[in-house]
């Protein structure tokens, strides 16, 4: 047998090299590519809602500021009377422009009109907007889009274009306008949502895109007509991906959610930085600026655009906490912005456990979360490293690859100092002669673990079987104990391992069914158990969806090679409301 080779590579010596900027494989329209590189965006709820700030005749009402209306049933007649008393008199625009420039953000989505049908522009399809119905009479998105022109930054539009609780015609309101079969889309669609989007793509001059939002009981035609119309006044304008029907110019997951793994489509999450849209005076649930940071990573290793979301109050003052949190991350952009701005997502299909990684054409870039106190290895790099260094302060970084018998590169080692240089996210650029080329099969991961991700298995569907994956990558509505998983995968180092489920909670851990057999199979051993709380695991990147584990037993790999496991579930009781939300099997090395 030939001894494995193992390659030293000092690289104090190695001049610095220039990233090469290749076009992609497949380049992005027109339309998509300032916005695919800009990565980070501002999202502005702001609305005549921040008046009363989450409560109405003395009493807190539930839910997210913005929906106030809605959750307290207010009358339109009542409501509208907040529009007098909104009067923003502390709204800089150039201050918002430059708090969303310094963290770091390339564009501003802001409501123009939200669900509650109250235009935050001069519109003349409508007297209910700020310029007539407020002694505020300015227009604020005049302003903002002068201040993102000065910026640099493109100014976008959030439009509500199903629900509109001040229409008759519209969907939502139920209080004042009960009479379902009364109303008439079609009427609400001509006289309101076609002429608003037609002044905001007209008088703001060039606009990034249209944030249209709950596309609800939209015909296919009806969101065509409106992506025709975002199309046709503005081509280089994109459209949401709520826009309906797939219609959109990229997809828009559900909020604060961010997928476990690549999608095929451009994509973007909005994320609020408390838990309220709009301005609500007792929600402080601030997310710390190491979650942003790391939410931020962690989207755009998987190919997608973070827009996160302040609610200014109706005195038009972005709240200090969002403020300070957003100065935190601007420093860690400013000087890590490059392993972010036009990044691909990771090349590895999988996660790592440590952290993330986004890719441009020549470098990797090591998102390290959890920072390894003996150094960091990474299976599966193919191609010659150059040069690694940390992204930060530029310090080069020693390091060594190993070869396989075959002489093929399988593995990278990187001695690091002894403190994570950043204890939010400490970025390491590897340098490449041209594109890392990885190993992108499953594989037991230096640290002995072996994660099998349900996005990432052949899942065997029976007929009629609803089971399939949600945004976040975790399984939904898998009720038939039919239906069942594999992986292949490859284990590089021998032992036992206990083996564990992890599977989903609903929003706010509000719901998880558990209770269901499940058995796995792994060559001639078969563990089998119920899906029960044995313990929770914080999801930083989706942080309203904790993790349950569960322990299913142990099994024993004794050779190094090539697997298959299966997960087969032997009852699944009937009557849960979410099924298996398996997110994964994790095979944790026993030590
Ligand atoms: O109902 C809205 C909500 O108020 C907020 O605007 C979010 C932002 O993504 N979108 C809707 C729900 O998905």
């Amino acid at each position: 047998m030939r001894p494995t080779l193992i390659l030293l590579l000092t690289l104090a010596t190695v001049a610095p090299l220039r990233p090469q900027v290749a076009a992609p494989a497949s380049a992005p329209s027109d339309r998509l590519q300032w916005w695919t590189e800009a990565r980070f965006g501002m999202f502005i709820h702001w609305g005549i809602y921040t008046v009363p700030a989450g409560e109405w005749e003395g009493r807190e009402i539930d839910g997210q500021g913005e929906w106030i209306m809605k959750r307290g049933k207010i009358p339109v007649r009542e409501y509208e009377e907040l529009a007098g008393q909104f009067n923003p008199v502390k709204f800089d625009a150039e201050r918002w422009v430059s708090i969303a420039r310094n963290a770091g953000m390339k564009y501003i989505t802001i409501t123009a009109k939200h669900h509650d049908g109250f235009a935050m522009y001069g519109s003349k399809a409508s007297p209910y907007n700020i310029v007539d119905a407020t002694p505020f009479h300015r227009d604020p998105m005049k302003e903002l889009a002068a201040a993102c022109q000065r910026n640099g930054l493109k100014l976008s539009f959030y439009y509500s274009q199903t629900q509109d609780w001040h229409e008759p015609d519209s969907v939502g309101n139920d209080w004042d306008f009960p009479n379902e079969s009364a109303k008439n889309s079609e009427r609400y669609y001509d006289q309101k949502v076609i002429p608003q989007v037609r002044e905001l793509l007209s008088n703001y001059g060039p606009i990034g895109l249209i944030w249209f939002d709950t596309p609800g009981n939209m015909t296919v035609e009806q969101s065509q007509k409106l992506a025709d119309l975002v199309h046709q006044l503005q081509p280089l304008c994109l459209v949401s991906g709520r826009v309906g029907h797939g219609l959109g110019d990229y997809d828009s997951v559900g909020d604060n959610q961010i997928s476990v793994g690549t999608a095929k489509r451009p994509w973007e999450t909005p994320v609020t930085i408390n838990d309220t849209w709009g301005f609500k005076k007792n929600d402080q649930n601030w997310k710390s600026a190491q979650v942003l940071i790391r939410q931020l990573a962690t989207t755009s290793s998987r190919g997608g655009n973070y827009l996160l979301n302040v609610g200014p109050t109706s005195e038009g003052v972005i709240p200090q906490e969002s403020v300070d949190r957003l100065a935190d991350v601007g420093k860690w952009m400013a000087a890590n912005g490059e392993s972010i701005y036009a990044t691909s997502a990771n090349p590895f299909p999988y996660q790592l456990p440590w952290g993330v990684i986004t890719t441009k054409p020549g470098r990797l870039y090591l998102h390290v979360f959890q920072w390894p106190r003996t150094g960091l290895t990474i299976y599966g790099i193919h191609s010659k490293v150059l040069k690694a260094s940390l992204l930060a302060n530029h310090a080069a970084l020693r390091f060594s690859q190993r070869e396989s018998q075959a002489g093929e590169l399988v593995s990278l080692k990187l001695s690091l100092p002894a403190q994570a240089p950043d204890p939010n996210d400490s970025v390491i650029a590897l340098e490449f002669a041209g594109p890392a080329e990885v190993d992108s099969s499953l594989q037991q991961q230096p640290d002995g673990t072996i994660a099998l991700p349900a996005y990432l298995s052949q899942l065997h569907k029976s007929p009629g079987s609803t089971a399939q994956l949600d945004s976040r990558g975790v399984m939904e509505r898998w009720t038939k104990a039919q239906d069942w998983m594999e992986w292949n995968f490859k284990v590089n180092a021998a032992g036992a391992f206990d083996v564990e489920l992890i599977t989903s909670q609903q929003k706010y851990g509000r719901g998880w069914d558990g209770g269901q057999h499940v058995a796995l199979e792994l060559g001639s051993q078969k563990v089998s158990g119920v899906v029960a709380d044995n313990g929770k695991e914080d999801n930083p990147s989706n942080p309203y969806w904790p993790y349950v584990i569960s322990k299913m037993g142990r099994m024993r790999v004794d050779k190094v090679g090539k697997y298959s496991l299966s997960l087969k579930p032997e009852d699944i009781p009937a009557g849960g409301n979410y099924g298996l939300t398996l997110v994964s099997v994790r095979l944790a090395p026993v030590k």
